[in-house]
């Protein structure tokens, strides 16, 4: 009973094995999809491989270049797919920068650059890859970006962050009105802390990883696995009547006060 058989999902943003867009990528495998990855970069392409290497069937995962402020990166992805014969069921967003003085100062300090860089690359970044993949796209899939609680509420030295995530969770919701037509879904999965690269970014991450697990209503740490869990549920067609919505992944945090 795997619910992403026959699926191909095209997963973005891993930087690591401890990204959140690999436990998502890991647990499409389980549940019976296939997948295609995006990395930026020469060192993440190094990582990805290492990760590939090391499951069943991983040398002939297609792995492509994507800086999703590079047009042309966009453009060539889809023909990749194209002449590899791929029609995509789902695309997951899992990727989102600020500069770190952004986040480690005021919020009201934050530069020009520094606004237009978060919100270009974790926001409008979301719009380009949805255009730019919706030829390779089949009607009925769904597409995931990841968010935080930061965009809601102001949770200290998220910054620009979370102004970008609130830009990229109405995003979506413009997204999944446009691409209704098509029954192709989207969704935003806001993620509780959880130990990755990006997340130790933000000023006093570890300590706001304790603090949120003793304030939720399940009194533990979210792991990776149960957000990508998650996220494989909104990809598949157990979700198929719900678009354009915000789903929390935080063991309740973000339903106390
Ligand atoms: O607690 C957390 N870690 C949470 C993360 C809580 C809630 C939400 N999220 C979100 C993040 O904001 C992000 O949208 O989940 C998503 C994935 O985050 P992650 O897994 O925590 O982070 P990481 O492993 O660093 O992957 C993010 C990746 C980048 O990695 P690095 O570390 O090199 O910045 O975003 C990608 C890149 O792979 N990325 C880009 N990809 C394409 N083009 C670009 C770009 N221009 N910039 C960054």
């Amino acid at each position: 009973n795997q619910m992403l058989k026959g699926r191909h999902i095209l997963v973005t943003g891993i930087a690591n094995r401890w990204s959140i867009a690999w436990a998502v990528a890991e647990a499409v495998l389980r549940e019976g999809g296939k997948i295609t990855l995006t990395y930026q970069g020469e060192t993440q392409l190094g990582n990805i491989r290492k990760i590939l290497a090391d499951i069943p069937g991983g040398d002939s995962v297609l792995v492509e270049p994507l800086d999703v402020c590079d047009e042309e990166q966009l453009t060539s992805l889809c023909s990749t797919l194209e002449k590899a014969g791929i029609f995509l069921d789902g695309v997951v967003h899992s990727i989102a920068f600020a500069l770190r003085e952004e986040l480690d100062g005021h919020f009201v300090d934050t530069s020009r650059k520094g606004y237009l860089l978060a919100q270009e690359i974790s926001a409008f970044s979301l719009v380009a890859l949805s255009k730019a993949l919706l030829p390779r796209m089949n009607d009925g899939g769904a597409i995931v970006a990841m968010t935080y609680l930061g965009s809601e509420r102001v949770v200290p030295h998220y910054n620009v962050m979370g102004v970008a995530k609130a830009a990229l969770e109405s995003a979506v919701r413009y997204l999944a009105y446009d691409l209704g037509g098509r029954k192709i879904r989207v969704n935003s999965l806001s993620a509780g802390p959880v130990k990755t690269a990006s997340g130790r970014a933000i000023k006093g991450f570890g300590d706001m990883v304790k603090t949120v697990s003793e304030q939720s209503a399940i009194k533990e740490q979210l792991t990776v696995s149960e957000v990508a869990d998650v996220a494989v549920s909104l990809l598949s067609p157990y979700f198929r009547g719900v678009t354009g919505e915000l789903i929390h992944v935080d063991k309740g945090y973000h339903a106390l006060g």
